[in-house]
């Protein structure tokens, strides 16, 4: 398959602002960009999509150049319904440098950073030679501004787009940039851009691309956990927590995750889909997923751990899990606070593993209780700090997969 065979079967284009521009994919070498803003200190499983995306288009021998938003994350892509608040030139730089790190992890392709051209522009330039190719009929139709006509939009914010036009602009002029990706939400931006291009050199072919909004099937939406969302750095989503994400993913988007996050290939993934059709409940779709994608975010050990936690976990026996891992593993568990050592009854009612004291005695006389993965059948049994791992914790487990973490202090 070629790239274009490739990313259509992948379903990864929503949009081009000219089709002939799979035409250019599959037959010339094209530098193509996308960008994104330093608004936090870190990209999340949304931002990965078209990043992957761009991964792709850079293994079919096309030039990505990856840009960091320094000036435009001081003004703010218009979205939602609200203004933004304004970044800090320091909480900007600062983000720039993380964000810029983690890109580096994923891509070893040229960065760039807007600040350095849009950040030397003077204000009659820019009216100039920019805002005068900018008719306000035609910024007021954009979506995003849209949207916003009656909540109200700022001129900063109203003036994004013109930012990211001279951002294509300087790129097509400095670098042979003909081409920008980016979501579907960067329509409007894309093809300011292409206008602005064509404004100064007539002549100029160059092209957008979309990648689709990625829904969930069951409507919620897609890359949050809990409300949160899938950070890619480790530190505010652990590797552990980034595996369970995507092994949790629902058999109705399991597919068409593979297609869009992994590098499998169409036959590993058809051989994949087959077995998932006869049998789904062994979960391997979600399995290969999950593995494929946090060893290309984490690396091949943080993903052994993740599989080590999990297993544990789901044996009920943790005691071969450091420290760390246990950290990992319980971070959205509840834990109860423990002072003093307690019977297993009452330690049972404590963690809300059982709901009365007659419950509890079910469960532990049905022999569905277990600490630190040995079996508890005694009534009397003592929950004690002096058997806790690492003097610190001790997991209490009922049944397959209720658990709860005890913190004795
Ligand atoms: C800035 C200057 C450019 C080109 C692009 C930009 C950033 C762009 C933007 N992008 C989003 C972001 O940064 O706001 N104006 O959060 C997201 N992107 C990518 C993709 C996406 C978009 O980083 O759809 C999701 O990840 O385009 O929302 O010259």
């Amino acid at each position: 398959m070629n790239i274009v065979e490739d990313l259509k079967w992948r379903e990864l284009i929503y949009a081009t602002t000219d089709p002939e521009i799979l035409n250019v994919l599959q037959n010339e070498k094209v530098t193509f960009y996308l960008g994104a803003d330093p608004t936090g200190d870190s990209l999340h499983i949304g931002h990965l999509f078209p990043y992957l995306t761009a991964k792709r288009l850079e293994a079919a021998g096309h030039k990505a150049i990856l840009l960091i938003g320094g000036a435009t994350g001081l003004i703010g892509d218009p979205r939602g319904t609200s203004e933004r608040q304004l970044l800090s030139l320091e909480k900007s730089l600062s983000n720039a440098k993380s964000i810029t790190a983690q890109v580096r992890k994923l891509f070893n392709c040229e960065m760039v950073n807007n600040y350095d051209w849009i950040g030397k522009i003077d204000m009659i330039t820019f009216l100039r030679d920019y805002g005068k190719c900018f008719n306000i009929n035609y910024m007021l139709n954009k979506e995003t501004v849209k949207a916003r006509l009656e909540t109200g939009i700022s001129y900063t914010e109203f003036s994004y787009q013109i930012l990211q036009s001279m951002d294509f602009m300087h790129l097509y002029e400095n670098k042979n940039v003909t081409l920008q990706i980016g979501g579907q939400d960067q329509w409007g931006n894309i093809t300011a851009g292409i206008e602005l291009i064509r404004k100064h050199h007539p002549e100029a072919k160059v092209f957008g691309l979309t990648v689709p909004l990625i829904t969930n099937a069951d409507g919620t939406k897609f890359g949050k956990s809990e409300g949160a969302p899938v950070w890619l750095d480790p530190e505010k989503t652990s590797p552990y927590e980034f595996y369970q994400y995507w092994v949790n993913v629902p058999d109705s988007d399991v597919i068409k995750r593979l297609k869009q996050f992994t590098f499998l290939s169409k036959e590993e993934i058809e051989d994949i889909e087959k077995e998932f059709n006869e049998h789904p409940e062994t979960r391997r779709a979600q399995k290969e997923l999950a593995k494929n994608i946090t060893i290309t975010i984490h690396g091949e050990e943080a993903y052994n751990q993740a599989v080590r936690i999990s297993e544990a976990l789901f044996s009920g026996d943790i005691t071969n899990l450091s420290l760390d891992e246990i950290h990992m593993g319980f971070k959205n568990i509840k834990s109860a606070e423990l002072n003093e050592d307690m019977n297993i009854l009452d330690a049972l009612i404590n963690t809300g593993l059982a709901s009365s004291k007659r419950e509890a005695r079910e469960f532990v006389n049905s022999g569905a209780i277990s600490v630190n993965g040995n079996k508890v059948t005694d009534l009397e049994y003592i929950v004690a700090k002096s058997n806790a791992l690492y003097n610190e914790f001790s997991v209490i487990k009922r049944g397959k997969k209720k658990y709860s973490l005890i913190h004795h202090n």
